[in-house]
């Protein structure tokens, strides 16, 4: 679909990220200009619809059961609570809902309540997006066909790092899961993480292959390492800043059509910090007070920031 038919090389993609800082954020003004009004953010708000107790063992998550991180697990929330939060997001915003389950995979037996979130929400006139875990082509199916909008499905870092992070998967595990969301004909959301002790060809290594899938991910979430004591990297190195907006900027430049979100760790960023992301290319963001277990600014905050930036929020295309 967006493919340009290009691939992109490594060694390339290494060059455009050292580029001189103002060369690279002009380089990434103009692309950012040639596809996307520069001043509109799209707006997504998250739900944890099954919290903690996951069995996977990432090393980054609050919600893996194999880290002492203190949170309380609960089990798949209500279809109607889950509705009736995302009433509360629709007020305060946001144009798409994001549902995330702390699994490795949904179970079939939890199927029929994953769509009737998805019809539900989708009524009320909202994009919708899930993120699940490891989908079978059958389930994403399934989900298409109730009307999921997006899958989020993250690499979270470099081929080579990934086993760094997580043992209990693969890198392959995770392709595999976004073919069958694509082949579904969801559009896809897949990023990463900076921040978990990766080198800054890790970060690139990321971006190149998420360029180079068969078409690149509508959204990109690039998520700053909110750092959970108890987990494996809790004391993990924080990212230099000027390194981050590179980032930022590589994947506007790589992926031009795509949403770039500015996603986890905001809260730990000024607003400089964030106008140079947005400057960059970014040009979406989870809204409200918490992500899925941890905080993020709260909407009074954001209103702040967007008067500040002359920014407003990107208005919803119709819904097929
Ligand atoms: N269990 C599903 C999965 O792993 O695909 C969905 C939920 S999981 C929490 C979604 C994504 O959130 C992860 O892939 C990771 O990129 C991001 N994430 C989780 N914990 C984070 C943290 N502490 N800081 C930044 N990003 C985080
Ligand atoms: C993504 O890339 N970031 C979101 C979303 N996809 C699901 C999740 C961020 C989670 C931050 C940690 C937490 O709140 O537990
Ligand atoms: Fe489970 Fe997802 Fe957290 Fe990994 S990132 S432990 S799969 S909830």
């Amino acid at each position: 679909m967006q493919r340009d038919g290009v691939t992109i090389s490594f060694e390339k993609a290494k060059i455009i990220y050292n580029l001189s800082f103002n060369d690279l954020l002009f380089r990434a003004q103009q692309v950012h200009r040639a596809h996307f009004d520069p001043n509109a953010i799209q707006m997504s708000r998250l739900l944890s619809i099954k919290t903690g107790g996951c069995a996977e063992d990432c090393g980054y998550c609050s919600q893996s059961a194999h880290y002492p991180t203190s949170l309380k697990a609960s089990k798949l929330m209500e279809v109607e609570r889950v509705l009736a939060e995302a009433r509360n997001a629709q007020a305060g915003g946001a144009t798409r809902y994001c549902m995330g389950a702390a699994w490795r995979n949904p179970k079939d037996r939890d199927m029929d309540a994953l769509v009737a979130m998805v019809e539900g929400v989708r009524a009320l006139g909202m994009e919708t997006c899930m993120t699940l875990g490891m989908l079978t082509p059958e389930q994403s199916e399934r989900l298409a066909d109730a009307g999921l909008d997006y899958y989020n499905h993250n690499v979270d870092t470099s081929e080579r790092y990934y086993k760094e992070i997580i043992t209990t998967r693969t890198f392959e595990d995770r392709l595999e899961t976004l073919a069958n969301v694509r082949d579904a004909g969801i559009k896809v959301c897949a990023g990463g993480i900076l921040g978990m002790g990766e080198t800054v060809e890790d970060r690139i290594s990321m971006l190149v292959t998420l360029a180079n899938l068969p078409a690149p991910p509508e959204s990109v979430p690039i998520n700053m390492l909110i750092p959970i004591p108890g987990s494996k990297l809790a004391d993990a190195p924080s990212v230099d800043p000027t390194d981050f907006v590179r980032i930022v900027a590589l994947a506007r430049i790589l992926m031009p059509r795509s949403h770039v979100r500015l996603s986890a760790g905001r809260t730990g960023m000024s607003d400089e910090l964030q106008a140079l992301c947005f400057f960059a290319g970014a040009n979406s963001i989870f809204v409200g007070d918490t992500l899925l277990t941890t905080d993020n600014p709260d909407e009074d905050q954001d209103a702040a920031l967007f008067r500040r930036l002359g920014l407003k929020p990107m208005a919803l295309e119709r819904l097929p």
